[in-house]
């Protein structure tokens, strides 16, 4: 790597020398915001302290062989794009749900179907840019924060959303069949980051931070000029997925949260100085948290107070606004973590360059908002926790838990005793301090983001594994370590390495997850399809062997049986478009079929009752196999057909 000195003066050489004497990161903030930054070097010196935790302990997180685990945890999965299902406490891996990512297996990204999902929301904008490189969509996506809906402050079993940072969008997967129904490119914003669904009354909106600054019309006519960059703040539809507003704000967005009284969202912004280089985002000691005030925004849109941009209603919540859509809280120093305790009153907002974590009394927000109160008056509690507190959650009794990046550390607190010590009492809210493997940045507790918070388990969701493992190489896994939660101990349980790069995760209950064996017939995921099959006068719901041409359009319709499909072979021209649309008859629990097309670079899954189709132009004249690519049957091998492409001149 280069040692290249930006335009600070500050060289990248200096920065890391800076964090590898661990001794000057206490203190002065200055000191810590180096450290921040060279925070891999300061790995080096820590040892490993494995066995620290071995207690003993009732919880069990090995589960014999054919056991089921109490919860699923839904996982991000970071720069894969994708989104992961856990087993907890076994921590085995279920299953992995290609999003934002292509995906060689399933086909996503290549079927027609999920074509569909993938584009019908993108920008001209975007498609003219991918058009231009040769392509539909983008092949990644970089997904941090997975979250499900919400009624009443607990988890409804609907849906899960999730942000893309790398391309700006948002996904939502239906829970019966565990895939994505809807992926929206957000406009005007630049990277979606902290992303959450609102919890009361309901998921209504969906929550979505725009990381990066640019200027509010992006069309090269403004560019070095940060002075007129802005940042967005965006309220999604949950039902429809459209975004229904946008509100511009001062700072880059970093996560965000939102209440259990459906009055406001919060984000953490950890640049309030606008600044292109590290020196200058790290300028000043107090960056902020926005409150979004979510009725006098929609108060705001009802009264035409907005601009529409890319046919987006937005609202100027920009510092100085002088309206009642925003408020900024002054807070130490480039805020990270916004996590909204059980308790529906406190949020805890991490410091990362500041040692602490700062506590808001949403209650007091009111007076802000209408009363003129001082903004820093919300602040109730600011324990000094450990150095680059990251992320918090909860365990529905009260307590906190704070990842503590530098540490290497998690922090379990008392909010109460925080609250108490601010007012002037005499006690400490630290209960424990665990050492995790290492430097951690998101955790999560069982149920610990809803009112059901049950304190069972603890996931510290470590950036660095190191020596935890067998070394596979320069590129290491991240660890993931469980702890079970007993009375103030919190016990390792399991180290968990995973692939990139999971950033954040949910841990629910079974009892609210509850999804199909196979699919409905009349899914919508393929409407699409059984319309252009009704039109080409074939039942998709029954066995079909129809080769239809069109032009030099060419629709295969085959069915899938183990061990066979329907056509043994199809016969082509070359230079014809192929579509081959494949539905699998078979019904029973877990007989999924696939449809490999050899040497043509297409394959996509059909499990049991589904149908997917995945298009191609066969420009290579020759016999090409065709072959069920998903184990199947004793005679799975067998499956499999011809199809042949003549030769045009033929
Ligand atoms: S962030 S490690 Cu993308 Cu959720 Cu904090
Ligand atoms: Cu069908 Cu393998």
């Amino acid at each position: 790597m280069s040692d290249t000195t930006p335009k600070s003066g500050i060289s990248r050489r200096d920065l890391l020398s800076a964090a590898a004497s661990g001794a000057a990161l206490v203190g002065a903030a200055g000191a810590t915001r180096m450290a921040m930054v060279g925070g891999a070097t300061g790995v080096a010196t820590l040892a490993a302290t494995s066995g620290a935790n071995a207690a003993t302990t009732t919880a069990n997180a090995h589960l014999a062989p054919g056991e089921l685990d109490e919860y699923y945890g839904f996982w991000s999965s970071g720069q894969c794009g994708e989104m992961r299902i856990l087993g907890i406490p076994s921590m085995r891996e279920l299953m992995r749900v290609p999003v934002f990512n292509r995906c060689s297996a399933t086909g996503w990204g290549q079927t027609n179907e999920s074509l569909k999902i993938l584009t019908e929301n993108m920008s001209d904008r975007t498609r003219n840019f991918l058009a231009a490189n040769g392509k539909k969509v983008h092949d990644n996506g970089d997904l941090h924060h997975v979250h499900m809906s919400f009624t009443e402050g607990k988890y409804d079993g609907r849906f899960l959303f999730m942000n893309d940072k790398a391309n700006t969008r948002v996904a939502r997967i239906r829970l019966d069949v565990m895939k994505p129904d809807k992926i929206l490119e957000i406009p005007n914003a630049k990277a979606i980051h902290g992303l959450r669904p609102q919890k009361w009354p309901r998921t209504n909106y969906v929550f979505a931070n725009g990381e990066d600054e640019g200027p509010m019309i992006n069309d090269g006519k403004i560019l070095d000029d940060p002075s007129q960059y802005v940042n967005f703040y965006t309220a999604i539809d949950a039902d429809e997925m459209q975004v229904a507003w946008q509100v511009m704000v001062s700072g880059n967005l970093d996560n965000t949260d939102a209440d259990y009284d459906g009055k406001y969202a919060f984000s953490t912004s950890y640049n309030s100085e606008m600044g292109m280089n590290i020196a200058e985002m790290t300028a000043s000691e107090l960056d902020h948290v926005v409150v979004f005030n979510i009725a006098e925004i929609e108060k705001g849109i009802a009264a035409g107070d907005f601009i529409e941009l890319n046919g987006v209603k937005v609202i100027d919540g920009r510092k100085g606004q002088n309206k009642n859509y925003t408020r900024y809280i002054p807070i130490p120093n480039s805020p990270h973590g916004c996590n909204m305790a059980p308790d529906k009153k406190h949020l805890c907002i991490s410091g990362k360059l500041s040692p602490t974590v700062s506590v808001i009394d949403v209650t007091k927000l009111d007076a802000v908002f209408y009363d003129g109160a001082e903004p820093r008056s919300v602040v109730v509690a600011e324990p000094e926790l450990g150095l680059g507190p990251l992320h918090t959650a909860f365990d529905g009794q009260g307590n906190a838990f704070t990842t503590l990046f530098l540490d290497s550390q998690v922090v379990k607190w008392n909010i109460d005793k925080a609250v108490r010590a601010y007012a002037g009492e005499n006690v400490d809210p630290i209960i424990t301090k665990v050492d995790v493997h290492y430097q951690p940045g998101h955790n999560s507790t069982s149920m610990g983001e809803t009112l059901e918070a049950d304190g069972k388990w603890f996931i510290s969701m470590n950036k660095f594994s190191k020596d935890r493992f067998l070394n596979v190489g320069p590129l290491k896994p991240e660890n993931e370590q469980l702890f079970a939660l007993e009375g103030d101990e919190m016990i390792l349980m399991h180290d968990g390495p995973t692939f990139a790069e999971p950033h954040d995760s949910i841990i629910v209950h079974r009892s609210l997850i509850n999804p199909l064996n196979a699919w409905d017939r009349q899914d919508p995921m393929w409407a699409d399809t059984r319309k252009q099959a009704e039109a080409d006068g074939v039942d998709i719901d029954d066995y079909a062997d129809t080769v239809i041409r069109d032009g030099n359009k060419v629709r295969v319709y085959m069915t899938s049986q183990a061990p066979t499909f329907s056509l043994e072979s199809f016969t082509v021209k070359e230079g014809d478009e192929v579509t081959v649309i494949v539905t699998n008859l078979d019904d029973i629990d877990d007989l999924t079929h696939g449809f490999t097309m050899g040497d043509h670079g297409v394959a996509f899954e059909v499990a049991p009752q589904a149908t997917a189709s995945a298009t191609f132009v066969a420009a290579k004249p020759g016999v090409y196999w065709y072959y069920c690519q998903w184990f199947c049957h004793a005679l799975h091998m067998e499956m499999r057909g011809r199809m042949l492409v003549e030769p045009r001149s033929a």
